[in-house]
């Protein structure tokens, strides 16, 4: 058993992985090794059975109906809100808004915000490390806004270049949209002082918490971030449920994203007027279920704290990557000196795609492609690589195992 003993509790994984029933199943007659935490996560026990007793003991509508279940359903879909504002620190909640997703979150305000204030010659800056979700929603609006994208180019190990971002930062900068901790190099930004610069140009923040929000501590206020987005599926909790959080001034401002039931304040034959948020942004039936049981995950991951959480993952990345350094012909991709535990690398003469399938022969999850950062590998001038990502229940002998796999499926493909 690897116990890590910490000042305020201690660190038991193998009593953690008992909460993850998944964990215990065998995939292709071999234990299961998940190491594609950053894709999605799995669910502790505590989020799975919340899901069935939702639907089996209050599955209702919200805010509408006055009977019972619709008010315990509207009940617990609303503590939920109120417990995601307290998770990431924000003052309201009203600033809280449920999306399907990151990827949704990032759009609403792309879509939204960008189409009511980009204008032409407007610009938006992004970094080279963004996944297709931070880039694609604002290339259309600035195709039909005429505003322009900018790159704040990184630097090899994978850091955003501060004096080049300086550079790019002018009056004409409406928007920076930045990831929190990329996906493909484990990078943690520096997004205090990007939001701190960035405001100093006028200019509205958006950061893709995707990968941050299980790893690290997020505080919306300290950070000083306009718009802050997250999925439940990544940090423990149900797939199909997100958070768009965003400053409340900036959100009354903006128009809603989509039309529909519950969106709305009266609806007359001539038109319409928006309803108070955070509703304006949630049109028709949301995602009841999930959004209940998302406070089941913040819970489960407070209850082991993020400090130990953190501290335990990092552990578990530099044993990895110490012990991957030892393999000739590896090349870490993505070498930060802030990181989440994300582990990509390339291995000379092997594609990343045979790797991933010989691994899944030995139980072994991990992630192989371009993890929907395209341009990021043409930045580095590879066509993927190979990703594992661990998360608060992955352990040593799993690493062990996963080297020595690494190793017999290298020998085989060479
Ligand atoms: N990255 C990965 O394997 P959604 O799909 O909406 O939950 O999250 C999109 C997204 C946005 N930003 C970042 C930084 C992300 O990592 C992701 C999802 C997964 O890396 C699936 S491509």
């Amino acid at each position: 058993m690897e116990t890590y003993r910490t000042i305020h509790s201690s660190y038991d994984v193998e009593h953690i992985r008992k909460d993850f029933p998944i964990l215990h199943t065998k995939v292709n007659n071999k234990s299961l090794v998940y190491f594609d935490n950053a894709a999605s996560t799995q669910k502790p026990l505590s989020v799975i059975s919340a899901l069935q007793e939702y639907y089996t003991t209050f599955n209702a509508n919200i805010h509408r109906g006055i009977h019972t279940l619709a008010e315990r359903a509207t009940h617990e879909f609303e503590t939920t809100r109120e417990e995601v504002r307290k998770f990431i620190n924000a003052s309201a909640r009203e600033e809280i808004i449920f999306t399907r997703g990151t990827t949704e979150s990032i759009n609403l305000v792309a879509s939204s915000w960008g189409r009511a204030f980009l204008k032409p010659g407007d610009e938006i800056l992004l970094s080279a490390m963004e996944h297709h979700s931070n880039m694609v929603p604002w290339f259309i609006v600035a195709r039909q806004q005429h505003a322009n994208v900018k790159i704040i180019p990184i630097n090899q190990q994978g850091e955003v270049i501060l004096e080049e971002y300086e550079k790019l930062l002018s009056e004409k900068v409406k928007i920076v949209s930045i990831v929190h901790a990329s996906n493909s190099l484990g990078t943690v930004n520096p997004i205090k002082k990007i939001i701190e610069r960035a405001h100093q140009h006028g200019a509205v923040v958006v950061v893709d918490g995707a990968q941050s929000t299980s790893h690290l501590h997020i505080d919306v206020q300290h950070l000083d971030a306009d718009f802050f987005a997250f999925s439940g599926h990544k940090i423990y909790g149900p797939t199909g449920i997100g958070v768009l959080y965003g400053k409340k001034h900036l959100l009354e401002a903006m128009p809603p994203y989509q039309g529909g039931g519950e969106m709305i304040g009266e609806v007359t034959y001539q038109g319409f007027t928006t309803n108070e948020l955070p509703y304006k942004f949630e049109a028709g039936t949301p995602n009841i279920a999930d959004a209940v049981v998302l406070k089941h995950a913040i819970r489960y991951i407070n209850t082991i704290g993020k400090d130990n959480i953190q501290r335990h993952e990092n552990e578990l990345l530099q044993y990895a990557t110490e012990k991957i350094s030892e393999i000739s012909g590896v090349k870490i991709i993505g070498q930060a000196k802030e990181k989440i535990s994300i582990l990509a690398f390339t291995v000379e003469g092997v594609h990343h795609q045979d790797i991933g399938i010989l691994l899944d022969k030995e139980g072994i999850a991990i992630r192989t492609g371009h993890h929907c950062t395209q341009p990021l590998m043409q930045r580095y001038g590879i066509a993927g690589t190979n990703r594992a990502s661990f998360a608060l229940y992955n352990t040593k002998s799993e690493v062990d195992y996963f080297m020595q796999a690494l190793h017999k499926a290298i020998r085989m493909l060479r």
